[in-house]
């Protein structure tokens, strides 16, 4: 599935990737503040979910999960988001439990010297402000694109009126030389640098996140016959964190202060064969290395900085599209990963894994109506990463053997899908005692995502989206804990030329299987949650082809509600005069308007 994270949307615009992802059916985001929501697909996130930023992993820093690796992304700074659901994919990593997300950029090559601009600026409720601006110049020969965005807010208040410590301000800006020689040569160098702070329910904020990352892509085609593409690809990110209980609310007992850093550096080389007509194949090797150290203590900047936990992988992956006929499509891969890690902090140990990954997939297209079907069987290992590592070194990877099958729908008034999967995972990795230890145990996890879309005239669209996930302890004889509940969404859409007005109401259902205190490295079962449905509205004007005016309201009934899977709210944020809910309540009514234009 692909979206395009420039495109307009409702409930508000996010600002990271979590926040944008959550608006599609079968993501949740736990939230922590405004910002640095960790998102979840079908009950599954953290490292469960692979998530590349262009082509490159991104670590987060911080051993709360305070940087997600998709807070550094701000959704609009990118052209492309897919989504690959399940271990249906060896491509990009292995690990890949509950599926794949792939936040890219493409700049096109330029066909003559041209200059190409897209620019927003956001205003909102809470002080909400974003700033956006990409630019790219260049000839046949190559381009320049500087990419800068900003985002801040205050602290927003829930339904009833409380406020949450919440505020945030975030820049990131980018930069990119690309040489294109020929229409088959590409060559990239990039460069991002991001800062950031945001107030968070915990005991500690945000009070930096500090990201430099550099990479660089080269891209050949066409090589002959057989080689259609060999693409290689390395990068450096680096994550400066420090969390405190001080520059960012009142200091109320003893300081507390804390600065981790991750290095994750990594590359890949892959070739695209075309081995006859109906045989297509990939076929590639990848590496990433992550180095994650501390130092604490108010004087931490003079301090040398402890050796924490460093991880190796190395991984080799091929896979194979095979044309049946002019309906059925046949496809399998197959990758495997070594990964070594050593803990450095005391007391010193190590851990070596093998893991593997595989799929195989059928496709059908139906002769004689517009449907498109699939069954799969995918399976995918994933050793346990730095979070679980931190509560119980020695755990043993978790291994997860799903069936995904759906439809997908398309005809002249109606666009629909239907995704069902049931996943047997064995190992899984189950944190325990509200966040302070972890085990393996096994589980079963199964359910669906549908979308239905229908225009029964020119101007209307009727839409309609649901998703359902059911786990179980299959050890203990449990609910599996942090699988979020029954939700859907309801959707009316008036397009036009010129005007687009769109009402959408998302209905979640409560959650009565919960098992509290267990969980994920994201968070931990709080206990049941109830249901409720928010109602928001947008009107979209283009002016020209260059100008684009949204506005919207969310949460037009002002509900006061906090979504199942969310982080818990520390008691010491009752020091700030701030209630201690025991979640963190969403936003109350907000209003945003939106402005883009395009050169
Ligand atoms: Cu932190």
């Amino acid at each position: 599935m692909e979206t395009d994270p420039k495109a307009p949307r409702q409930p508000v615009p996010a600002a990271d990737g979590g926040g944008y992802l959550k608006s599609i059916p079968g993501f949740s985001v736990a939230r922590q503040g405004g910002t640095g929501g960790d998102p979840v697909m079908r009950g599954l996130g953290g490292t469960r979910l692979n998530v590349l930023l262009d082509n490159s992993y991104i670590l987060g820093g911080c051993p709360h999960r305070m940087d997600p690796s998709a807070t550094y992304a701000f959704p609009e700074a990118y052209d492309k988001i897919t989504i690959l659901k399940g271990p249906q994919s060896v491509l990009y990593g292995g690990g890949n439990i509950a599926g794949t997300v792939l936040i890219e950029r493409n700049t096109p090559r330029f066909e003559a010297p041209g200059m190409r601009l897209s620019s927003s600026l956001l205003f909102g409720s809470f002080g909400r402000r974003d700033e956006f601006l990409d630019v790219t110049a260049g000839d046949t020969q190559g381009f320049v694109r500087i990419v800068g965005t900003q985002s801040q807010a205050d602290n927003y208040s829930d339904g009833s009126g409380n406020e949450m410590h919440s505020f945030y301000d975030r820049k990131s800006f980018s930069g990119i030389v690309g040489i294109t020689p020929d229409a088959n040569t590409r060559i990239e160098l990039s460069a991002d640098v991001s800062d950031g702070k945001a107030a968070y329910r915990g005991m500690m904020d945000g009070a930096k996140f500090d990201r430099s990352g550099y990479g660089l892509k080269v891209e050949k085609t066409n090589l002959s016959p057989v080689i259609q593409k060999v693409d290689f690809n390395a990068y450096h990110n680096y994550v400066d964190h420090v969390m405190d209980n001080f520059s960012l609310r009142p200091l109320a007992g003893m300081a507390m202060v804390s600065n981790p850093d991750r290095s994750t550096n990594g590359g890949r080389l892959a070739a695209k064969l075309t081995l006859s007509d109906s045989t297509a194949a990939n076929v590639g090797v990848d590496y990433q290395e992550n180095k994650h150290t501390t130092r604490g203590g108010t004087n931490y900047a003079s301090k040398p900085r402890t050796p924490d936990m460093t991880f190796r992988t190395a991984g080799i992956f091929g896979d194979v599209a095979h044309k049946l006929d002019m309906q059925n499509r046949l496809l399998g891969g197959l990758r495997a990963d070594f990964q070594d890690v050593a803990k450095q902090n005391a007391p010193a140990d190590t851990a070596s894994d093998t893991t593997y990954g595989a799929f195989l997939r059928y496709e059908h297209d139906y002769k004689k109506s517009p449907v498109t079907s699939y069954i799969g069987i995918g399976h995918a290992e994933r050793p346990a990463d730095y979070w679980e590592r931190k509560l119980v070194f020695t755990l043993k990877p978790e291994k997860n053997t799903q069936l995904d099958t759906g439809l997908i729908y398309h005809s002249g008034k109606v666009r629909s899908s239907l995704s069902v999967f049931y996943a047997n995972i064995d190992d899984f990795i189950l944190v325990t005692g509200s966040g302070t230890s972890a085990r393996n145990i096994n589980a079963t996890t199964y359910g669906a995502e549908a979308d239905y879309a229908y225009s029964p005239g020119r101007n209307l669209t009727v839409t309609a989206t649901l998703a359902y996930v059911r786990g179980e302890n299959a050890t203990d004889h449990k609910p599996l804990a942090q699988m979020p509940p029954l939700e859907g969404t309801l959707g009316l859409k008036y397009t036009n030329k010129e005007l687009e007005a769109g009402l959408l109401w998302r209905l979640v259902a409560a959650q009565k299987r919960v098992d509290a205190g267990n969980g994920t490295e994201i968070g931990t079962d709080i206990g049941p949650s109830g249901g409720f449905g928010v109602l928001s509205a947008h009107v979209a004007y283009r002016s020209s082809k260059r100008v684009l005016l949204t506005a919207g309201i969310d949460n037009i009934l002002d509900k006061t509600y906090a979504e199942f899977i969310s982080r818990n709210v520390d008691p010491s944020i009752a020091g700030l005069g701030l209630p201690v809910t025991a979640r963190i309540n969403e936003p109350g009514r907000n209003y945003w308007v939106k402005a883009n234009y395009l050169f």
